[in-house]
Order: C-alpha cells, then structure tokens, then sequence
C-alpha cells in the first residue's frame, strides 16, 4: 500500500477491510516514487475520512486573496461554491485578504464556518500581488490561524467549486499537480532555469500548480517562509523567478517531498477538454479575462 494512512485507518477503525479495496486505479500513477499517494476519485471512502479527522478533531482555514478587481470578478463566487464543497463537516475558517474588506461579499455561512477579513495593501506590481501572499499567510499563521486550525490549504481566488474537495485531501504536506503539464515529460515543465535565481532547478519531480498547497499549519509555515526567503534573495539579486511564487514552490516541493499529492481533478482547466482520467472536476478555473484585469 501506498501510505501510512490507509494503515492508520484500519487502527481507527476495523470496518474498513471492503474499502480498503478502493486504493488503486489502473489508468493513472496513484503513488510518488517517496510513497505519497496521489489521490484520483475510487480511490477512496469519503466517508472513512471524514469519520477519520472528525475523531482526530481536525480543523481547517482556507486562506484566499482578493485584491483590486479580483474581489468584484471571483470572491462571491468562490466563497459561495466553496461552502457546498469545501470539506463539509468539519470545521472551516477563511482567512480572506483584500484591500477594501468593506466589499466582501455578505455571505451566510453554515454552522462551524466562519470568516476573518484581512486588510492588506495593493501591490502595483501583479506579480508582487501573487509573491507577497507567502509571506502574508506566514504571518497570519504565526498570529492567529495556528490556534484555531490543525490544517491550512491555499488557494488562487479564480476557480470554483464544482464537486467535493474534503478530508481526503488532508495531510501534513499537500500539493497539486498542474492540469497542463501533469501528462507531460519532464522537459517541458516551465521550472524556473535561470541559475541567477533561487528557483533554479535543472529536474525535478512534477510540475506542481501554487493555485492549491495546503498541510498542517506548521509544514505551510515552513513552505511559506522559505518561499518568500527566496523571493526576497531574488529581489536582491535584481533576478524573478520565471513564474514568481509558483516556480519558489516547486523548488521548495522537490527539495521538501509532499507527503499527499492531489490530481487535477483538485483544479481542472475545461479548456483542455475531455480526458478519460478524470471522472470528477472538484474545482474549475474560471474565466481569466486578462485583458481587464491585468492592465499593466
Ligand atoms: C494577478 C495577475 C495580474 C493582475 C492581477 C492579479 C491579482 C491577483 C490581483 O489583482 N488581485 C489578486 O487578489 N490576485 C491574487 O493572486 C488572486 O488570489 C489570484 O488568484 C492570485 C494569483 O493570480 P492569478 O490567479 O491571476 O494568477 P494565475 O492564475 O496565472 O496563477 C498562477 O501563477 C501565479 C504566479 O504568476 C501564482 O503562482 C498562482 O498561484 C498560480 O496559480
Ligand atoms: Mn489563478
């Protein structure tokens, strides 16, 4: 077997032995060369793991960003579709960071869920918009998150929840891989290859997506801090990290092994049409509209 955990849930819990079943799927790679399991939909009982980190007193805070028009374009939308789906039955805290917190959205919450509005200020630059949230979400964990949640996952404020996205997801150290390049060899990965940078790496293991990585609060502090240590060090050295945040991350992930990854169907791109192996969407990417959001 893949990980620790299905072990561990025969502990916890001895009716288990018929879904235990369930741990495999001819059609995709289901297991890291380190033993992570890579969750795809029939390979697990939701149920078990819900029961699993309801008995553990496992706890979640979901942080997202909405800064400048991205609040008005995608933050209904995401809060609202994320309370249909996003780990339902245990409990949830968003962390929503904006620079007019006066406009987040009215929305009525279920029991056990809540929000904290963050004020943060606007960055010119976009790109610093999407660097500066590692070092914003350490210090949030630092201050408050760490004595409220077990569990913290990411996420980009444009996609959607359209199918379950729940405890299955959970672990210590939880990243996602890419919709575009998960089929893809390993050459084609857009790694940042400029030996200037601290993201510089030659090989790697997958190209992992920064919309979604999550864990327990203490594996994203030390992910995030590292993340924005190397970003400060770039901007020192007058270099940036071909894709910023995202190329920090996967240098970090390679160097620090997840200890769950998550397939596409965690954010699927419907651009890229139909695949077989993906049976389920959990989360969607929404419209990009860059030419109105990204005037530079
Ligand atoms: C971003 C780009 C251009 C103009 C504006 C912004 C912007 C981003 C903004 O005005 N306000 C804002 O709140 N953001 C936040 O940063 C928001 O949460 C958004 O989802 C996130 C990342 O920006 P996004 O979604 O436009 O970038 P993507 O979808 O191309 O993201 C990938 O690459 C990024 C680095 O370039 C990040 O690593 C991101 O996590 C990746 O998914
Ligand atoms: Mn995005």
């Amino acid at each position: 077997k893949c990980s620790l955990e299905s072990a561990k849930m025969l502990v916890l819990d001895n009716s288990v032995d018929t879904s235990l079943d369930l741990w495999s799927r001819p059609d995709v790679l289901t297991c890291t060369s380190w033993k992570a399991p890579i969750i795809w939909e029939g390979m697990f009982d939701p149920d078990l793991y819900d029961r699993m980190h309801k008995k553990e007193g496992s706890s979640v805070a979901l942080t997202v960003f909405a800064v400048g028009r991205y609040l008005d374009v995608y933050l209904r939308t995401f809060l609202n579709s994320s309370e249909h789906h996003f780990m339902l039955g245990l409990p949830v805290t968003y962390y929503v960071f904006t620079d007019v917190p006066e406009k987040v959205p009215d929305i009525k919450f279920a029991p056990r869920r809540s929000i904290k509005v963050i004020k943060v200020e606007r960055n010119s630059r976009w790109q610093d918009i999407s660097m500066m949230r590692m070092k914003t979400i350490s210090d949030v964990i630092e201050s408050d998150l760490r004595h409220h949640c077990t569990h913290v996952f990411c996420f980009d404020v444009d996609q959607v929840f359209t199918g379950r996205f729940g405890s299955e997801a959970l672990a210590d150290s939880v990243a996602l891989l890419h919709a575009h390049y998960y089929r893809f060899p390993q050459k084609w990965f857009t790694y940042d290859r400029n030996p200037k940078s601290k993201a510089y790496m030659q090989t790697g293991d997958f190209y992992y997506h920064a919309a979604i990585f999550g864990g327990s609060w203490k594996s994203v502090k030390a992910l995030t801090d590292a993340c924005y240590q190397s970003i400060m060090e770039d901007k020192q050295n007058n270099v940036e990290a071909l894709w910023h945040d995202e190329s920090h991350l996967n240098k970090y992930l390679w160097l620090h092994k997840p200890s769950k990854v998550l397939s596409p169907e965690y954010c699927w791109d419907t651009e890229i049409g139909n695949r077989r192996d993906i049976q389920v969407t959990r989360v969607l990417w929404a419209p990009k509209y860059y030419d109105a959001l990204r005037t530079r």
